[in-house]
């Protein structure tokens, strides 16, 4: 059986069904100083790290020719999709909906909101903008990984305790074999990525696995040649 090298124990990969990546958020608000990110006062220099590693990723996964996904938060420009819970939470110097560096901060279609242009999707890759932290939550996420006969997810992006975690609870939740990629993710709090890891691969991988890039193509590499 073709397997990734992860925590807490091999990660098998199927035979009958797909495997997909969801990349999460890389998108400028996230990224880039003037953002969303860092008008909530967080440094976003270690998000920005993980970028070339999460390019890797993307090129390794594209080479298998696994589905890939991209998701982007971001809210409709009159903000009817944002709960006023949101709204006034989120907010730092600038809040949802403010004019910002790159356009209206966290909506959709602003420069902004773009996802950056190293890791931006390719001809036949699935956007999928959310109103929440989970991109499941009022998306056609799940309808997308059906139609494409997806039963496991290997899951990127920002930030680890946020969208990603969420993400992968939702998942989880709805019966996919869920595998996180430790240096493929990132957060404004390291602490918080490293919680994050190992309460997912806690209890005998109560959420799912994690495993490191270099592991994740590995073990892909096999289940192509099988
Ligand atoms: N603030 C924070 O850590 N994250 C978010 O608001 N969104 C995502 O995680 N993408």
């Amino acid at each position: 059986m073709p397997s990734i090298a992860a925590q807490p124990y091999e990660y098998e990969l199927p035979i009958e069904s797909e495997i997909a990546l969801i990349v999460i958020d890389m998108q400028r608000d996230f990224l880039e100083p003037g953002g969303f990110g860092e008008a909530l006062g967080n440094d976003v220099e270690l998000a920005t790290a993980i970028v070339p590693t999460v390019k890797r990723l993307l090129e390794g996964c594209r080479a298998m020719n696994l589905s890939i996904f991209h998701t982007q938060e971001g809210h409709r420009s009159d903000l009817s999709d944002c709960p006023q819970s949101k709204l006034k939470r989120g907010r730092g110097n600038l809040a949802i909906g403010d004019p910002g560096k790159f356009g209206r901060i966290l909506v959709l279609g602003e420069p902004g909101n773009e996802i950056i242009p190293e890791l931006a999707p390719i001809p036949g890759e699935v956007l999928i903008p959310k109103p929440g932290k989970g991109a499941f939550y009022s998306t056609d996420l799940e309808v997308q990984l059906i139609a494409r006969n997806v039963t496991h997810l290997l899951i990127a992006g920002v930030t680890t305790e946020v969208c990603v975690q969420t993400t992968m609870r939702e998942a989880n939740d709805r019966g996919y074999e869920c595998l996180l990629v430790e240096d493929a993710t990132a957060s404004y709090f390291p602490e918080f990525k490293q919680a994050t890891l190992e309460m997912v691969r806690a209890q005998s991988g109560i959420v799912g696995w994690t495993a490191t890039t270099d592991q994740v193509l590995e073990g892909l590499r096999s289940w192509k040649e099988n």
